[in-house]
């Protein structure tokens, strides 16, 4: 063993000897700063944590992922809040259902789990807009993560209704949250603003009490702990299997001299972009480093222990040199897979806990039952232009300009740009996107003819034809908001002019698509009277809704549907959103269907926007195994 970890053990030893002075029954969590570590109840306490989103999972499963990282060993999990995921409109909180984050707390609670609450209000993970509201948007001028008033004024009245939510749940109080994160990795963004941390510093402490354990988490560089620590704040770091553990706890000694060390993000895998070879992480490489540090007496987070997945439109996206939208599965390649799947990297990780944590005893629950359903052939049910009175219920917006998703007041999913040609495109015309303006993907039709589309950062022009007053449909999918770094302020539609040949294209009809109302309301299975039939004799490229039914069959197990030569679009199952699918892209070409989600009496709904073109074969496949690593390429 290296000398530096030697030294790490001998310092940290110290601390296994302490004993508290509570009297008997008290509840306590705190800071040993002489014998470096944490004390529960009195006495020393090493966390051995695990990631997980119950945002991710559908709230069936909850119990079942938990189960699993207790019997891994786990004494601790870490847990986001999504104020995005709960406020999704400004002034209106949901904590019911898959929102319902006191359950969550009490199931992890019934399960012998302590928490380690992370609520932001920024939180990246690769969440929409890094879980901050697209609301905020509202006020151009607005500065995220900074004291500016607005956004200090909507983080006020967002903490004002959570934290007294959690207060109850503290394990102080009785309940079981150890510690509680203050905003996320905050070193790593450019505004740095110290008042901004106060503030917030200052409302945890106000709805919290003083007894809490407050902390903050930043990546492991000297100028991202600079900006991201704050007195009173305990400064921890997040580092990898690519760093050297004792360079990286030297740097927290700079920050915290005394205390425990704390890697509160020990990736366990990686994240995927649409386009990107699917992200894996040496499982011997995580069980030694978690080995050293758990030697050394530190506290480690595994990020992720259980991913989950993307369900809907909350997928985040990175902007670093182009824009690259996270993709619908949030596998991670976890030692939990996205369908709660205990894996080889878990039973890795198990064998070294079992070293320092007693593992429950009994067996680990198995992986949950999977079904291969089969092939469903659909049947196309009409483009976008011809079914506006149903998704677009409320009408078109006239403008002169296009306005964004914001601006509309709709801030997921797709919106519907309309104007008309000015002038005959005899030869093909370049429809151009010149200040880069599309955000983030423009299906673009004429007279219902699709002509291609226009990507932010890849493709700014493409060429159309038509004749003078023929219309023009331009569709345009908001694939995620970035969720780190300097970008997050992601306004998405058309955020400027589009240009056709030398002419601005003026005069448009907007249509806000409220997709999810339609299909949540039973359409277009429930739209009895439409046959659909003129739609069968329609042209198969460009965005277009089909819909099928999957046959029950007595059974409601976990499925994988694969599209095999389908391009891209969303799925929706029963009336939920799945998320986004795209096998030309890759690197997934499965979407997980959670079993619960599903009938096992009645016709099982199944409806797709597919924006590009659909196969002739109009088939998919219900299949019992993930497929989460092939790129176009290599298909
Ligand atoms: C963490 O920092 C973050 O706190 N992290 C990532 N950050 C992006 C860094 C790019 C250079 S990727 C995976 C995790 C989660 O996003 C976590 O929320």
């Amino acid at each position: 063993m290296a000398a530096g970890v030697l030294l790490f053990v001998a310092a940290n030893l110290a601390c296994l000897s302490v004993r508290g002075n509570l009297v008997s029954g008290e509840r306590a969590f705190s800071i040993d700063y002489k014998n470096n570590c944490f004390l529960k109840d009195g006495r020393p306490f090493q966390y051995i944590s695990g990631s997980i989103h119950y945002s991710r999972i559908p709230r069936y499963y909850w119990k079942d992922r938990l189960v699993k990282m207790y019997m891994s060993g786990l004494n601790a999990i870490q847990v986001y809040v999504p104020w995005n995921f709960h406020e999704a409109v400004q002034g209106v909180q949901s904590f019911t259902g898959d929102r319902d984050l006191e359950h969550f707390l009490d199931l992890a609670n019934q399960t012998g789990l302590l928490v380690i609450l992370r609520p932001g209000p920024y939180i990246c993970a690769e969440w929409e807009m890094g879980g901050l509201p697209a609301w905020l948007l509202q006020k151009p001028k607005i500065v995220l993560r900074s004291a500016d008033t607005d956004y200090m004024q909507a983080v006020s009245n967002w903490l004002a209704v959570l934290l007294p939510k959690m207060k109850p749940w503290l394990y102080i109080n009785g309940g079981n949250i150890i510690s509680v994160q203050v905003e996320n990795e905050y070193g790593s963004y450019y505004a740095c603003d110290y008042n901004y941390m106060r503030h917030l510093r200052t409302l945890f402490r106000f709805f919290l009490g003083e007894d809490i354990v407050l902390f903050t988490t930043d990546g492991n560089t000297d100028k991202e702990m600079m900006c991201g620590t704050l007195q009173g704040l305990y400064a921890t770091v997040d580092f990898g299997t690519d760093t050297n553990i004792t360079e990286a706890f030297d740097r927290q000694r700079r920050f915290e001299p005394r205390g425990p060390l704390v890697n509160s993000e020990f990736y366990t895998g990686w994240l995927d972009h649409w386009g990107d070879q699917h992200a894996m992480v040496d499982a011997q490489n995580i069980s030694r480093m978690l080995g050293e540090m758990l030697t050394m007496g530190a506290n480690v987070n595994m990020y992720m222990f259980e991913g989950g997945t993307n369900f809907g439109y909350w997928n985040g996206a990175d902007h670093d040199t182009r824009f690259r939208s996270v993709v619908t599965s949030y596998d991670y390649d976890a030692p939990l897979s996205e369908a709660g799947d205990p894996t080889e990297k878990l039973l890795a990780i198990r064998d070294v806990i079992k070293e320092f944590n007693d593992i429950p005893f009994g067996p680990m629950p198995p992986a949950t039952p999977k079904f291969a359903y089969g092939f469903v052939t659909l049947r196309k049910v009409g483009n976008i232009s011809g079914l506006l009175k149903t998704i677009s219920p409320l009408g078109p917006v006239k403008s002169q300009n296009p306005l964004t998703f914001e601006e509309m007041k709709q801030y997921y999913g797709y919106m519907l740009y309309q104007t008309t040609l000015p002038r005959n495109l005899s030869e093909p015309t370049p429809l151009i996107s010149p200040l880069n303006g599309v955000h983030d993907r423009a299906y673009v039709s004429v007279n219902g003819v699709f002509q291609g589309l226009l990507e932010r950062d890849t493709v700014l022009v493409i060429n159309i034809t038509g004749q003078q007053g023929d219309t023009v449909d331009i569709l345009v999918e908001n694939m995620g908001r970035v969720n780190f770094g300097s970008k997050i302020k992601d306004y998405k539609g058309l955020l400027s002019n589009l240009i056709l040949g030398k002419d601005k294209l003026t005069d448009w009809m907007i249509y806000p698509l409220d997709i999810d109302g339609a299909i949540a309301n039973g359409w277009p299975h429930s739209d009895s009277q439409q046959s659909f039939a003129a739609a069968q004799k329609e042209p198969l490229a460009g965005p277009a809704f089909y819909m099928g039914t999957l046959k029950p069959n007595g059974l409601a197990w976990d499925t994988f549907l694969k599209f095999t030569l389908w391009m891209k679009g969303q799925i929706w199952i029963n009336g939920v959103n799945l998320g986004r699918y795209w096998p030309n892209r890759g690197p997934q070409q499965t979407v997980y269907i959670p079993g619960p989600l599903l009938s096992t009496t009645l016709p099982n709904n199944i409806t797709v926007l597919e924006l590009e073109g659909a196969p002739a074969h109009l088939r998919v496949l219900f299949t019992d195994r993930a497929q989460l690593g092939v790129t176009a390429e290599q298909s």
